[in-house]
């Protein structure tokens, strides 16, 4: 069998934004889905066509207009952003900005080919073209030299280069450093597909779905944060979580019984390390039957749960999809009344193994069995049950080899596990958020999955699955995460401390600080292994976890308001550093590639335990060290040092930071100040400040409080814009900290014209450690030395100038 591509064009039809090229060999459709992105599919005549996508959220695109110019050898058609030049012979696409800069194009001998039903995209690799993206993928940051694959994959202890693992984002960002431009390329099909970025070749990047119709979607943006932006207004942007999500999460394989539950909850309190979530691995069920409980483990769950709750406690249940196959056991006998369940072509249903024994799967792809599942949260939300960990849903079934030639509904239109395995996991995380929502009175579940497919962000938070106590898989970690971040998925984490193995004192201290700055933030462990809470590796490990939990606790009206950024654009939490400086080759260094910006102002530079000074790459502009204030010049690296204690963090020039005072847990009240910090630079920076009630969807209905924050640094102004929304702020009170002034601020500033008084006061972002070291090492200077202002908080624009 030969590979044969589209060929030479033989009729040109004209569609409302695009055209239908038919071809001596194959069809190629273009269409412009936004100014920005081109939708191109392609197939032969025996193909199966593609009707609609799981991964796209539907958001209608303002109108726009496409200019359509016929040559002789050449189609272009043009939007205000991008050019599309469709050679007709052979047909092949080149892709142009605005500028009528090349940003990719077809491989000129290959284009768009098949071997059998197999088709393959091949893009002319350019030279230093980098790569990033692809989600949920291990090795380096810039993809290229490496190829991957997408096929949800349960994957017990993967390695730093294990692929495919559990979720499928194929979504790249291709870096063109000569030409100083960027694009995006999504291609949408669940089947199994693999891309090559110039792996064991010189002359392509290429992307293969193994069967149907190739579907891709280009995006030219002039920023990588543009493409990522468009890539989620066609995929969709993440509810706003609760925000005791945004808390921290304590979790082992499993807690039980209910006395060792309350005293996890009550250690955590005794030992004033804040906390919010505890997760129940699958010990809680009755031999692992999922909607059941264990009694004897859990004899009076609805008391547990309501006990943990006065105390600030959320409980989170895990989630398996297999329904054990039992006479007498209601999801079972319902899901066979009902007809929910998977099935083998002949019509007899699919059976495979897993923790309760020989099990049927819901069919989430069918509307009904989502519906079905849905409901039969019933009972966890009338226990006061809010948050739901979607595991095993690859799905994973011991053998580990599901049959390629069982069924699903897929919206009615049958597809083989080879189309529904990618979606499956993704659709039952939107079956578990779909009907969770709808049972709980207008408060907003949390939902975690380990599967994933493109646009999952709209239903679940994800985490990477069973990592390894080691520090390369905690480096790994942060690089998976921004991956992901990139990718569409910004509530995502890891396993802090490492899932398989047992991390050393060392390592479990500097994870946490690490987890700290991850969006989902949450320790788990596996079964038979040490303990592992914050305070099960010493004094020393516990006050660094108390510290490190605090700054997070403190932390969280900037954090709140960043998720918020992440629902509206899809901006990333955790933002690779190639986000912001793609062109700059320091970022993709192996050294540096695992630093990110938490959120817009925070450089969190990832270092393995046994490092005591580690060297780190500063970005563009100037850096203020978090802990001590000291400022650093960017586009530099230098050397800081890196005890466990203190986790290298920096926070930007402009920086514009709201925080609050220490609380241990979401719900508790804090003392009502905002503390902004603001740190110096001569530019002009802004920040938005979100704030709603952190649970309901009043927020849609306006009931929210969102204020623009702007920082004039030569003008020497800090400008709060009049509040918007009808949700009244929980802070009455505004402590400005001025980070990086000195004694450059007199003793009053100006508060719309009135002056006000300053001080200058010593703040302590972590709590001095107890000293460990007999010989009494060095501890770093942890005080910063600020001016502060102090004044009522009010819903008015406020001008401060200095
Ligand atoms: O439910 C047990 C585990 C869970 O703790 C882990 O987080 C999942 O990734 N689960 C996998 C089942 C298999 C464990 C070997």
């Amino acid at each position: 069998m030969r590979s044969k591509s589209l060929g030479k064009l033989l009729n040109i039809e004209r569609t409302e934004r695009g055209a239908v090229l038919t071809t001596d060999f194959g069809t190629l459709a273009v269409t412009f889905h936004a100014p920005d992105t081109v939708r191109v599919q392609a197939w032969q005549a025996d193909t199966e066509r593609e009707t609609f996508s799981y991964a796209l959220a539907d958001r209608p695109t303002a109108p726009f207009t496409v200019q359509w110019d016929e040559q002789a050898g050449m189609l272009q058609l043009k939007s205000d952003e991008l050019t599309l030049h469709i050679h007709k012979n052979p047909v092949r696409l080149q892709f142009f900005d605005a500028t009528g800069t090349l940003l990719n194009e077809d491989e000129p001998a290959f284009g768009i080919s098949w071997i059998g039903h197999q088709a393959t995209a091949y893009k002319t690799l350019q030279p230093d073209e980098r790569f990033i993206g692809m989600g949920e993928k291990t090795g380096n940051l810039d993809r290229r030299g490496s190829g991957f694959s997408h096929w949800n994959t349960d994957f017990f202890g993967y390695g730093t280069e294990s692929d495919p693992l559990y979720a499928s984002l194929p979504f790249y960002i291709g870096i063109l450093p000569r030409s100083r431009r960027c694009y995006g390329i999504f291609m949408d099909s669940p089947v199994k597909s693999h891309f090559n970025f110039g792996a064991s070749n010189d002359r392509f990047a290429s992307f293969t779905v193994e069967e149907g119709e190739m579907n891709y979607y280009f995006f030219a943006g002039t920023t990588v944060a543009d493409i990522v932006k468009a890539y989620c207004r066609l995929t969709g942007t993440i509810p706003l979580p609760p925000k005791w999500s945004l808390g921290f999460h304590q979790s082992r394989y499993s807690y039980y019984p209910h006395h060792e539950v309350r005293t996890l909850a009550q250690t955590f309190r005794d030992k004033q390390i804040p906390a919010d979530v505890i997760h129940l691995d699958i010990h809680y069920m009755d031999r692992y039957k999922i909607f059941s409980w264990d009694k004897e483990r859990f004899p009076a769950h609805r008391q547990l749960i309501a006990d943990l709750k006065n105390m600030g406690f959320q409980v989170v249940v895990i989630c398996d999809p297999g329904i054990k196959v039992e006479e007498g056991y209601e999801p079972h006998d319902d899901g066979v009344a009902k007809d929910v369940f998977i099935k083998y072509p002949d019509g007899t249903y699919y059976r495979g193994q897993v923790w309760p024994g020989w099990c049927y799967f819901p069919d989430f792809t069918d509307e009904k069995a989502r519906q079905w599942w849905g409901e039969k949260f019933a009972e966890y939300v009338q226990s006061g049950i809010e948050g739901f960990w979607n595991d095993m849903n690859e799905p994973a079934t011991w053998g580990q080899k599901f049959p390629d030639l069982v069924e699903f509904s897929y919206e009615g239109q049958t597809a083989t596990a080879r189309k529904a395995r990618n979606v499956y996991g993704m659709q039952m995380a939107r079956a578990t958020y779909e009907g969770t929502k709808k049972l709980m009175n207008g408060k907003r579940p949390f939902v975690l999955t380990r599967a994933a497919y493109a646009g999952a962000q709209r239903y679940t938070a994800l985490w990477t699955g069973d990592n390894t106590s080691s520090d390369e898989h905690m480096l790994l970690g942060a690089r998976l995460v921004s991956s992901i971040g990139l990718t569409g998925i910004p509530f995502a984490g890891y396993d802090v401390g490492g899932f398989v193995g047992e991390p050393s004192v060392a390592l479990f201290a500097r994870w946490i600080a690490q987890g700290a700055f991850a969006p989902f933030f949450r320790c788990h462990t596996m079964i038979n292994t040490r303990d592992q809470e914050p305070w099960s590796f010493g004094e020393e490990a516990e006050a660094i976890s108390r510290n490190y939990i605090s700054l997070r606790y403190r932390l969280m009206p900037y954090i709140y308001s960043v998720f918020y950024e992440a629902s509206k654009s899809g901006l990333p939490v955790a933002r690779s550093l190639a986000l912001d400086n793609p062109y700059d080759d320091r970022v993709y260094n192996t050294n540096y590639q695992n630093e990110y910006l938490f959120g817009p102002g925070l450089l969190v530079c990832p270092t393995e335990s046994t490092r005591t000074i580690t060297k780190v790459f500063l970005p563009e502009g100037k850096w203020y060290y978090l802990y001590n204030n000291q400022p650093y010049e960017g586009n530099s690296e230098v050397l800081v040092e890196s005890p466990l204690e203190f986790l290298p963090v920096f926070a930007k020039a402009g920086a514009i930071i709201p925080m609050q005072s220490l609380v241990q847990s979401i719900r508790e009240a804090h003392d009502g100040t905002l503390y902004l910090h603001v740190y110096r630079h001569n530019g002009s920076s802004d920040f938005v400040f979100y704030e709603d009630d952190g649970q309901s969807y009043d927020y849609e209905r306006g009931v929210y409080h969102r204020r623009v924050i702007v920082y004039q640094g030569a003008s020497h102004e800090l400008i709060l814009e009049a509040a918007e929304g009808s949700f009244a702020s929980t802070f009455t009170n505004l402590k400005l900290i001025l980070h990086g002034f000195e004694e450059e601020i007199g003793d009053e500033v100006l508060l719309n014209g009135q002056p006000l008084a300053t001080a200058d006061e010593e703040l302590a972002l972590l709590d001095p450690l107890p000293n460990f070291d007999p010989l009494g090492k060095p501890i770093l200077r942890v005080v910063q030395q600020n001016k502060t202002i102090t004044c009522p908080l009010v819903k008015q624009r406020m001008v401060f100038k200095w």
